[in-house]
């Protein structure tokens, strides 16, 4: 985190030492942009399918239906890429389905990239959920496990080993969830045979979201010149009006290479530029990356250009990739969250990525009426509940200025089995994977580890310090929390975290129906917490199911009534408590969501102020009142904001 108040040459010391190694990965994962020297050729799309409904689900793996075309091994429907496979067909099979999958699609690479073998090229999924396993022409070429994170093999090779052959790229996906998966889960087998049929098992899940399987980002091909910008990594700070942008540049695939980084502003005005391969780049009159609703001009972004001259046998080539960059700092004191040392409430949201239909899967439509609504509602952030969002959505917060907590998939974490070693090693590779992707977006200023752990268990202690410490290790200019939901006195790993995240359900999971008792339990919880550890807290979840249309005076559970009122009552106790140490409320929900089929679920969760159909619940305008008053009290409104209520 920035040092704040110290002077510009502790400053740029500081941000000298801060690039962190400690990372497992050994290579970039940069977001796949075209430039004069790269080209991208999306895969979304129909894509062939089928699932592997044999008693063990290894039909597929011991009949190899990778070698040849999935059609010639048995039938195959339609699938659309990115879209979870749940709820694209009427068989309850394959919306509840558990085990592998099979997609495939065939691509015609053009031919200038097979020919020209100074090209990389490299085929990239954003997300598939859980572990998958990649062939390009029945060769595997990847594995990967983790659902919301993005993998990439380089395939240039084994293309021109038959340049006559077309691409087929299979991918088979597994959505099973295991005690070492992130999130955990188990597999029961029903052998009573006088209750369940025949080879019955079900997926048990500890969190409440339905565990939507398929490809659910992009998949896509793109090349590079043989010498590349493997990655780049930027660190920002300001002092007084000048802006320094700390970055290093990894170029891969050249012995030696002659390197240009130039750093411009909106305009396309050159404001700074090296020639070595790290270094801090000054802005003079920096203008700074603001949250909205915080400043007249939030979410400005310089760019930085990067080219790589790399000459080889006599061959010359020139790699170019253009990063985005917001400068900001964030920290983070006993009592304030500060971006750009000001202090810094945030009013925003939960949100899931889940819809009708494409459950998961990524839907531009979806991304772009949910930034609408946000904006409406005044919201400055939300969190990426309960795992990595798409690339898309956190490029949108940085252009839109959307403050994010960056969650990883450390959700439901509840059997202390699950605290072993396999897991924090797997926990930790997890933070590798989801801090090289998202380190250098301005718009995520905190990490969070996991959410709603049973942080009460001896071995939380030693699980959260490694992982806490190792994520601060990755980035030591975020702060770092956990969701918690457990008591505080009970709390092995709220120790560790920079900022107290707490979810709490007063009238709801305890004492339903009494609304009465919010205003003293809620300040208890506050209290209790700040007490023991002297930090800043967020209540990062609250909230009450309400179904649209159901109606109740005085207020009953389930109706727009008592949502609304438990809304009321909390922020009764947050405007006591925001003046001293409370930085933010988080509604938990957006919007409604699917969830796995319960007794206390009706069709999914329906704690959203919108509906899954994005539409307001009346509870949608008692939070949007608040937050138009918040932003008016404690920042200042974008200059084309000029009615704010009519956004
Ligand atoms: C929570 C969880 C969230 C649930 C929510 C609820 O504490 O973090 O995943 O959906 O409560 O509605 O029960």
């Amino acid at each position: 985190m920035a040092v704040p108040g110290s002077p510009g040459l502790l400053r740029v010391l500081w941000l000298l030492a801060v690039f962190g190694a400690v990372s497992s990965l050994d290579s970039g994962m940069l977001f796949p942009r075209e430039s004069s020297s790269r080209e991208v050729k999306e895969l979304s799309g129909l894509w062939g399918f089928r699932a592997d409904k044999s008693p063990d689900r290894k039909q597929g793996f011991d009949e190899a239906w990778y070698k040849r075309p999935l059609a010639e091994s048995g039938p195959v429907i339609d699938m659309p890429v990115p879209a979870s496979y749940n709820d694209i067909t009427q068989d309850p099979a394959l919306r509840d389905f558990i085990g592998w999958v099979w997609y495939e699609r065939e691509v015609v690479v053009p031919a200038r990239w097979i020919a020209d073998k100074g090209t990389r090229i490299v085929l990239r999924v954003g997300s598939a959920h859980y572990y998958s396993v990649t062939w390009v022409n029945g060769v595997k070429v990847t594995e990967h496990k983790g659902g919301h994170l993005p993998f990439e093999a380089e395939i240039g090779s084994l293309l021109r080993a038959d340049p006559l052959t077309p691409c087929r790229i299979t991918i088979a996906v597994n959505n099973t969830l295991t005690l070492d998966t992130l999130p955990p889960g188990t597999i029961q087998h029903m052998d009573d045979h006088t209750k369940y049929p025949e080879g019955f098992f079900i997926q048990n899940i500890y969190f409440d979201f339905f565990n939507y399987a398929g490809i659910h980002r992009a998949v896509l091909l793109y090349t590079t010149p043989k010498a590349y910008v493997d990655d780049i990594t930027v660190v920002t700070d300001f002092s007084d009006n000048t802006g320094l942008v700390k970055y290093k540049v990894s170029v891969k695939g050249a012995a030696s290479a002659s390197l240009k980084v130039t750093l411009t502003d909106k305009d396309g005005h050159c404001v700074a530029s090296s020639s070595e391969p790290s270094g801090v780049l000054t802005v003079v009159d920096v203008k700074l990356w603001w949250p909205y609703l915080m400043h007249e001009n939030p979410a400005y972004l310089y760019s930085l250009e990067v080219r790589v001259l790399a000459s080889n046998k006599g061959s010359t080539s020139e790699d170019v990739y253009a990063l985005p960059v917001g400068i900001r700092t964030v920290s983070v004191t006993s009592s304030q969250f500060l971006i750009n040392n000001k202090p810094f409430y945030f009013h925003g949201v939960n949100k899931h990525e889940d819809a009708d239909i494409r459950g998961k899967g990524f839907d531009w439509p979806l991304v772009v009426k949910d930034f609408n609504l946000l904006k409406w509602l005044g919201a400055n952030s939300f969190r990426t509940s309960h795992y990595p969002y798409a690339e898309e959505i956190l490029q949108m917060c940085d252009r839109h200025g959307i403050v994010v907590i960056d969650e990883c998939p450390g959700v439901g974490i509840k059997d202390i089995r699950s605290f072993g070693n396999a897991s924090l090693t797997h926990h930790l590779f997890v933070m590798d994977e989801l801090v090289r992707r998202d380190k250098n977006h301005p718009s995520v200023v905190m990490w969070s580890v996991a959410n709603e752990p049973a942080a009460e268990m001896p071995p939380a202690e030693y699980y959260f310090k490694t992982l806490i410490k190792h994520t601060k290790a990755l980035d030591p200019t975020r702060p770092v929390t956990y969701i918690t939901d457990s008591n505080y006195a009970r709390d092995k790993g709220a120790p560790f975290v920079d900022v107290i995240c707490v979810n709490s359900y007063f009238s709801w999971y305890h004492d339903p129906g009494h609304l009465e008792v919010i205003p003293i339990q809620l300040s208890t919880q506050f209290e209790s917490w700040y007490g023991k550890y002297q930090k800043p807290i967020i209540q990062s979840e609250y909230g009450a199911d309400a179904v649209p249309g159901l109606h109740n005076d005085p207020p009953m559970m389930f109706t727009e009534e008592y949502q609304k009122a438990v809304l009321q009552s909390y922020h009764r106790v947050f405007d006591q408590k925001r003046k001293q140490y409370v930085i933010g409320e988080l509604i938990w929900n957006f919007a409604d969501f699917m969830t796995a089929q319960g007794i206390t679920r009706v069709v999914g969760n329906k704690k959203g102020i919108f509906s899954r159909q994005r539409q307001p619940k009346s509870a949608a305008f008692i939070l949007k009142e608040r937050y138009w008053r918040l932003a008016n009290e404690t920042g200042k409104l974008p200059v084309w904001t000029k009615y704010p209520c009519s956004l």
